[in-house]
């Protein structure tokens, strides 16, 4: 079911009531070769997050999932996770709500420490991009971007936060549109990307501490390179840089 949207992006819209998850059908679509098309869905009946971790998708929401063919080399489809973290944290300030990106790909609205996670933050909006293809150029990447739109946080997981409790309920088509637009304004600029991550983010300057499969790092977050790692000054002196990953991203 194609649905049209009235985007100036030039993604094709394909719209479900309800789909087990935007990303799984995405998926689908991409290997059968399609290019940026993306899946739409009112409700999911298994949003996936990173790690195998659930994603909670009830109606009202924004789940969104893109399949884009940037013929890019894998060490750079991370901005595109930044990419639609940004347009997603974008969209969510011009419906009203003070959103910012914790590294790597959460879009969060700062509160109080026992109101979201141990850092004070309600978790707005994830994104969980996959990708397929050779170790040297990216066949197909799928970027899903879930976002807490017409939804009551009390039917989210605790620490999560929705448009409609920070600043009420959003017109969905313009806030997909909206979306859209400022990815897609992205992918003809990939050098414009980790400022306009910067200027939203809340990681930086803030202590972190970082776990993944390599192990942790602790210390300070001071700045994002141009493939979107974290660099962490560790408490011993040393910089270190964080790759962020795709499925199997870190924590901090
Ligand atoms: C993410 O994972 O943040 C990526 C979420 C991507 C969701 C989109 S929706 C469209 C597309 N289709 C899919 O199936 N997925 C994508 P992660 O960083 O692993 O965070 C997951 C954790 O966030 C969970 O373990 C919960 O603690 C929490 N969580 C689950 N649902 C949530 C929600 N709706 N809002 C806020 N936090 C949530």
């Amino acid at each position: 079911p194609t649905v049209e949207f009235g985007l100036e992006a030039p993604f094709e819209i394909e719209y479900h009531d309800a789909v087990g998850s935007t990303n799984d059908r995405a998926r689908e679509l991409a290997t059968e070769g399609a290019e940026d098309v993306v899946v739409l869905a009112d409700e999911q009946t298994g949003g996936r997050g990173r790690l195998e971790r659930e994603w909670a998708a009830p109606s009202g929401g924004v789940w969104a999932s893109a399949v884009l063919r940037p013929g890019i080399a894998p060490l750079r489809a991370p901005l595109f996770t930044l990419a639609a973290a940004v347009a997603a944290a974008r969209a969510a300030r011009e419906a009203g709500v003070d959103a910012g990106i914790k590294w790597p790909n959460d879009v969060v609205v700062p509160g109080d420490e026992d109101d979201g996670d141990d850092t004070g933050y309600r978790k707005l909006a994830g994104i969980l991009t996959e990708m397929e293809g050779e170790t040297d150029r990216i066949e197909w990447l799928v970027v899903g971007i879930g976002v807490n739109a017409n939804v009551d946080a009390d039917d989210l997981p605790a620490g999560a936060t929705s448009i409609r409790d920070e600043a009420g309920d959003v017109d969905r088509r313009r806030f997909v549109q909206r979306l859209l637009e400022e990815f897609d304004a992205f992918r003809t600029d990939l050098d414009s990307i980790v400022p306009a991550w910067r200027e939203l983010a809340l990681t930086i300057g803030q202590r972190v501490r970082v776990d993944r499969p390599g192990g942790e790092v602790v210390g300070e977050a001071v700045d994002v390179t141009d493939t979107g790692a974290l660099v962490v000054e560790t408490d011993d002196g040393r910089e270190r840089e964080r790759e962020r990953e795709t499925v199997t991203a870190g924590d901090c």
